[in-house]
């Protein structure tokens, strides 16, 4: 029998437009972290003007989530952001350092998409910090740690010279990135042929850092997003150790395979729990939120006993 990477959650879809108190038209690609014991997701939503805002959702069990009656981030008013994300904030990530919850989004507007950074250490009270790219980045995951004494994150630029690879790059401050490189690319005739990009911010695990990242595979019926895992090495994470040579899901479900883009499941969050599971969450066809769990090792096995070339 084949093996199933990811078990799917049997209440799918957990989240979807009906739940949530104020007009959206999606509930996808949502950032989840564990706050206080309880799981908070911040989740995105299209308005009917087809721009994105951040809604913000509350969990005991990490599966069934209630949303708060007001989103929790929609384009900032305030100089230097708004005129940066007057067409939406999207995709967010949660990484844990020090006793704040940082969040990177696509931040779209006139000039193209970048990536902002913002804060919280209540998910009450947001704070924004500044952007960390310039135009034309998605996917930004930061890594829960220092590494070496610096910060690292990995990204997508996208580029015709490079195209839609995942870059790595470090920072002293969380503000000042740099020294950066590209770690994996597509590759020509597999799952992830058109474009890859981090999904969920990366696992700290024995063997390395996993790195749970989507991949693109264009057809004639449109492009398929499905998810596959790469293995980074703990002390030098632009080194990396095998990448999973086999995707981990892909769009089965009715609600990933029909949606507001079909045939999608895309990742921005991934959660370890202390019995060497995480619970993965995952937009369906951009319009409703999955979840399932999986086993770190199997993950981890398949980086390191049946992988494909990096570069
Ligand atoms: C990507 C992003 C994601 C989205 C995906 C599938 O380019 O826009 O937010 O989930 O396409 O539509």
């Amino acid at each position: 029998m084949k093996k199933q990477f990811v078990k799917r959650y049997q209440g799918n879809p957990i989240l979807t437009k009906e739940d949530i108190p104020y007009k959206v038209e999606t509930v996808h690609n949502a950032a989840v972290a564990k706050y206080n014991g309880k799981y908070v997701m911040l989740f995105r939503s299209h308005l009917d003007t087809g721009r994105s805002i951040i809604g913000i959702a509350d969990s005991e069990d990490g599966f069934d989530f209630k949303s708060r009656p007001m989103p929790f981030m929609v384009p900032a008013k305030e100089p230097l952001f708004c005129e940066y994300e007057e067409f939406g904030v999207e995709d967010p990530r949660i990484t844990f350092i020090d006793d704040t919850y940082y969040i990177t989004y696509s931040a779209y507007s006139r000039h193209g998409v970048r990536i902002g950074l913002a804060k919280t250490a209540d998910f009450e009270i947001l704070e924004r910090v500044t952007f960390i790219s310039e135009a034309d980045y998605r996917n930004t995951v930061i890594f829960p740690e220092k590494i070496k004494g610096r910060y690292a994150k990995l990204n997508r630029p996208n580029s015709e010279v490079s195209p839609w690879s995942i870059w790595i790059s470090y920072s002293p401050d969380l503000v000042h990135w740099g020294d950066a490189k590209v770690v994996i690319k597509p590759v020509k005739y597999h799952w992830d042929e058109m474009k890859i990009g981090p999904g969920a911010p990366p696992i700290k695990t024995e063997k390395g850092w996993l790195n749970i990242y989507h991949g693109v595979f264009p057809t004639m019926d449109g492009c398929i997003y499905r998810l596959g895992v790469a293995l980074h090495d703990l002390e030098d994470p632009a080194k990396v150790i095998g990448v999973g040579d086999r995707w981990i899901l892909q769009p089965e479900d009715p609600w990933e395979v029909v949606g507001y883009v079909h045939n999608v499941v895309f990742t921005c969050a991934a959660i370890p729990e202390s019995d060497g599971t995480i619970k993965l969450y995952w937009g369906g066809a951009d319009k409703v939120m999955c979840a399932g769990t999986a086993v770190i090792n199997d993950l981890v096995n398949l980086c390191l006993t049946d992988s494909r070339p990096a570069i």
